[in-house]
């Protein structure tokens, strides 16, 4: 069939649309790698059914990764790993009060037995993120691999070797 839309394999969440301006880099980042993914706001402390309803129903819809970004009391990556087996990849979204301290912290102190792969705060943590989901996916995906090889060596060869 032609024309068709490949399945969403990451799906993109955060908790809310003000999200967006850092949730971006990781959607920017995977349509690099032709990596069908979806992006949802998905609260949650103000959406706690779209929360339960995303995170049970994402192993039945095909997804492989889950990409869970919030901030200040940040509780949607771990509330998410907590009702799905899939990898949850948190990232720490800048607060305005306490400038993304916050989030790393509520994101990262998991207790044992529910573990989220906790980024870097702000635009690296979703540019990474979205890099470590190509990764997981490219271990049973050569063409993915091929792709992902080719992006890290122009990555590699656009460093200049002199600052000026
Ligand atoms: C969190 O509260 C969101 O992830 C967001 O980072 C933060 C602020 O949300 P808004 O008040 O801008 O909607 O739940």
């Amino acid at each position: 069939m032609t024309g068709a839309v490949e399945a969403a394999k990451v799906g993109i969440i955060m908790g809310s649309r003000s999200d967006w301006e850092t949730m971006r880099h990781a959607s920017e980042t995977l349509e690099a790698l032709g990596v069908a993914h979806e992006c949802k706001v998905v609260s949650a402390h103000r959406t706690p059914q779209r929360l339960y309803d995303y995170a049970t129903g994402a192993v039945d819809r095909g997804l492989k990764v889950i990409i869970a970004g919030a901030g200040g009391a940040a509780h949607l990556p771990g509330m998410t790993a907590s009702m799905t087996r899939l990898p949850v990849l948190g990232v720490p979204v800048e607060s305005k009060s306490l400038k993304g301290m916050d989030s790393l912290l509520s994101i990262v102190q998991m207790p044992g037995g529910i573990p989220v792969g906790t980024l870097a705060i702000g635009k690296p943590g979703a540019i990474n993120a979205a890099l470590f989901a190509a990764s997981i996916l490219a271990t049973t995906d050569e063409a993915l691999a091929a792709r992902l090889d080719a992006w890290r060596e122009k990555q590699t060869n656009d460093v200049a070797e002199t600052p000026e």
